[in-house]
């Protein structure tokens, strides 16, 4: 079967939307770092629509920082690739060109920060996951101890990380006497354009104070709240796919309709008409994110580490689970909703209603294992600042020590039934070490892991409510597994 292609594209069935826009002439004015799913779902597909509508040298060059296998995928195809929106009555498909090519970092790193520090570039955007910030998550800084900035300040021109790529980029650009570019985050961090302006200057710092102050006065880091649920594409999605257009495409996505983005305006050199084709363009994010980040992700965490425990693949899966529809119902309301408040226009009820509806998708095959990836990185903006404001007022905390002592259950890496769970974070080791040191002991457990700072600030551990309602959950899960502690409290 053919790849899909420029010269494929022809053959598609009528009902495939594809670019309007004369691909061939358009010009790079954004490097993308992180060319994963979600960016090719969210990011590409609202520069897409701007293409559509307006045309405009808002091309997109794709950056994979570790592996080469979206290159792969992408690169025979001329880098298109088809979207398809997967909803429970029914799908469309879109075939995106806004990526053009794809450059493997690892392969060729001083490649990457010229295509960075091209003059045609007017945007860096990033979608790295939380850990590809290089910080301490408690605190915001940079991690001068993290082998990979070490060796990035040392080799600046063969960088491995993003922070480092964005120095590298942005120090060429200075000597060049360049304009500089926009450092436009879209990860799930609050704050996270903050986020990354603090490390950026952090390690410029490490460099020359000059360039840091280059990059303070010239560049700007606006935050952005994402929002659009993408699982990993499987063989299944690509074989099924082959069968509905007639042609083999490697790189498809696959996503729920739904989309948001949320952005602050702040651009040093233009950028695509997003505001025309959906995305809130605002003076500021933060209350979006911390909604999303506490109502969403923090669902989503939760239902993750207690579904898979109780023995579900699948979001949808567990939302079946009328003990789990009611957990994450008086979650949303009693806990995350009340450390919240709703901008503007912004009906908080629905969008907790929305959410439900969202997790309830059953085309959308959205592992818990997938969600349960990097908790170390993602528990303390989706559900422990949620639990300090509460405890602060005096609020209810029952759901959030119930999903940490979940979360601490899975980390321990073996399951209900005594198998190995395949625990992907990067405390992974220590984190199963400070379980194995308690064994069977739900205090000693919670006790160790709560000590782990870079999680838990200084805190929470001794937060006594927090630590025994933690403790006395993992304590049940021992006893009677999760799915009936669930059921018992949420009947
Ligand atoms: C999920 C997110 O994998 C995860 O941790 O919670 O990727 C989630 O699907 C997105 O943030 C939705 O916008």
């Amino acid at each position: 079967m053919n790849r899909l292609s420029n010269n494929s594209m022809a053959a598609l069935p009528a009902d495939v939307q594809v670019p309007t826009y004369n691909r061939a002439q358009m010009k790079t004015g954004i490097v993308h770092l992180g060319i994963g799913a979600f960016h090719r779902a969210h990011q590409a597909f609202y520069t897409e629509a701007v293409l559509n509508r307006f045309g405009g040298d808002w091309g997109i060059l794709g950056a994979s920082l570790r592996s080469p296998t979206v290159r792969e995928q992408l690169a025979p195809q001329d880098g298109l690739y088809t979207l398809v929106e997967r909803a429970t009555d029914g799908e469309r498909l879109q075939v995106i060109g806004a990526v053009q090519s794809v450059l493997v970092g690892p392969e060729d790193p001083s490649a990457l920060v010229a295509a960075m520090a091209s003059p045609e570039v007017k945007i860096v955007s990033l979608t790295v996951t939380e850990k590809g910030y290089c910080h301490d998550p408690a605190t915001g800084n940079l991690n001068l101890n993290n082998p990979d900035i070490i060796h990035d300040l040392n080799n600046i021109e063969k960088p491995r990380t993003a922070v480092g790529y964005l120095v590298a980029a942005l120090q060429k650009r200075q000597q060049a006497g360049l304009k500089s570019f926009t450092a436009l985050s879209c990860d799930n961090l609050p704050d996270n354009g903050e986020v990354l302006e603090k490390v950026v200057l952090q390690f410029a710092r490490e460099l020359s104070t000059e360039l840091m102050t280059w990059i303070q006065e010239n560049t700007c880091f606006p935050c952005t709240m994402i929002d659009r649920i993408v699982p990993a594409t499987t063989d299944a999605d690509r074989d099924q796919l082959a069968e509905r257009i007639g042609l083999r495409d490697e790189g498809v996505v696959v996503a729920e309709p739904f989309t948001q983005w949320v952005i602050e305006d702040r651009f040093v050199d233009g950028r695509p008409a997003w505001e025309q084709v959906g995305a809130q363009l605002v003076s500021s994010v933060s209350e979006f994110e911390k909604i999303k980040l506490r109502l969403l992700n923090g669902s989503h965490s939760t239902l993750a580490y207690a579904g898979y425990l109780s023995g579900f693949d699948y979001i949808s899966e567990v939302m079946r689970e009328p003990a789990f529809e009611k957990l994450i119902a008086t979650f949303m309301a009693r806990e995350a909703g009340e450390t919240v408040s709703a901008p503007e226009g912004f009906d908080l009820e629905h969008y907790q209603e929305q959410l439900r509806e969202r997790f309830r998708n059953t085309a959308l095959k959205h592992r818990t294992w997938q969600i349960a990836m990097d908790g170390s990185q993602k528990l303390p903006q989706r559900l422990l600042q949620t639990a300090r404001e509460q405890l602060r007022g005096g609020g209810h905390i029952d759901i959030i020590c119930l999903a940490v002592a979940a979360w601490i259950r899975y980390v321990s890496g073996v399951d209900e039934q005594g198998n190995a769970i395949e625990v992907s974070d990067p405390l992974a080791n220590r984190l199963r070490a400070a379980c194995d040191k308690h064994k069977g002991d739900a205090a000693g457990m919670v006790k160790e892991v709560l000590s782990i700072t870079e999680v838990f600030g200084t805190d929470l551990r001794d937060e006594a409510v927090f630590v025994e309602t933690t403790t006395n959950c993992l304590q049940q899960f021992y006893q009677q597994g999760v799915l009936n502690t669930v059921r018992k409290h949420f009947d």
